[in-house]
């Protein structure tokens, strides 16, 4: 019996969700940083055996939305649950059952899908607080099944995909086996260019950022000339990205074609520009360009 189904990956933000999208699928197509708010767009991943498939959703991070482009994460995160056969809940082994978790479980408790917690960063956290930390949990909402891991080391991730493959229900191979993920190549450039800017830049800066590849071009040798503008808030937000002398702009260029060159698989040339744009976040019409569009 062949098994498929849908997995969503929900939580507040930076409780690790797509470090565990990339552990599961053994490949790095989320990007990841220590700043909350990474992800912005629903990003499904294919694992499929010669058993089943199952298709993943990296969900962007649930917080009280600031601007437009907040409203569309939350928005997009909160509607993988209709259309998903188990949902993991994420949250982090140190930090404390708060409002915004109260929040999304308020949310699950209509839906009559398996809802797993997995409590994350066990590596780093310490055992009376973890077991706290699952006891609080579980008088709040009653899951089906309860897992702590580690997603950066792997800790028990075996165990959880054992269990979600139990909760799959017989069902066809929806996407080609060869197919790991249903985001364009041209995405995963930009969001590569995103991480380094995100990685590097401190405070409201990164927050403030976007990336637009505008060409990406392979030359008969088969090296990718790539170029992207990183757009930003403010003038004072422009100078900070591009650093003294530009050493800040070459840094993010740098790191972003180790990456580029890695996913790619050629040689990389990187061009990229910053641009202000003023409050972009709350321009309806720019977030769509931008493909923050439902
Ligand atoms: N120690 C430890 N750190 C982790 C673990 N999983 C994720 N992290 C770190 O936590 C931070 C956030 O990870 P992400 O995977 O980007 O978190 P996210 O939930 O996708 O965040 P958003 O996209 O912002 O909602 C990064 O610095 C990760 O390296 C873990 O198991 N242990
Ligand atoms: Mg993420």
């Amino acid at each position: 019996m062949f098994k498929s189904g849908f997995v969503t990956i929900i939580g507040r933000p930076n409780v690790g969700k797509s470090t565990l999208t990339n552990y599961l699928l053994g490949e790095k197509l989320s990007i990841v940083s220590s700043k909350p708010q990474t992800t912005r767009n629903n990003i499904q991943t294919i694992l499929t055996t010669k058993d089943y498939q199952m298709i993943f959703v990296d969900t962007p991070g649930i917080h009280k939305p600031r601007h437009k482009l907040g409203e569309y994460m939350v928005d997009i995160a909160m509607d993988s649950i209709k259309e998903v056969d188990v949902i993991l809940f994420l949250a982090n082994a140190d930090v404390e059952l708060g409002k915004g978790d109260m929040y999304i479980l308020e949310q699950l408790k209509s839906t009559k899908k398996p809802v797993f917690l997995v409590v994350n960063k066990i590596d780093e956290s310490n055992p009376d607080r973890l077991a706290q930390t699952l006891n609080n949990y579980s008088k709040y909402y009653d899951f089906a099944e309860i897992i702590p891991i580690s997603a950066m080391n792997g800790k028990n991730v075996d165990t959880l995909q054992k269990l979600m493959i139990d909760y799959l229900p017989e069902g066809p191979m929806y996407y080609p086996e060869d197919m790991i993920a249903d985001v364009q190549e041209r995405f995963v450039v930009t969001e590569i260019i995103r991480e380094k800017a995100l990685r590097l830049l401190r405070e409201e800066v990164p927050h403030g950022i976007a990336v637009e590849v505008l060409s990406m071009k392979q030359t008969e040798s088969g090296k990718y000339k790539i170029e992207a503008n990183i757009i930003c808030e403010k003038k004072s937000h422009k100078g900070i990205i591009i650093g003294k002398d530009g050493v800040m702009l070459r840094k993010i260029n740098k790191y972003a074609v180790q990456d580029l060159k890695k996913f790619l698989d050629t040689k990389v040339s990187l061009n990229i520009w910053v641009k202000v744009r003023k409050e972009w976040r709350d321009n309806l019409l720019f977030l769509k360009e931008l493909g923050y569009k439902k």
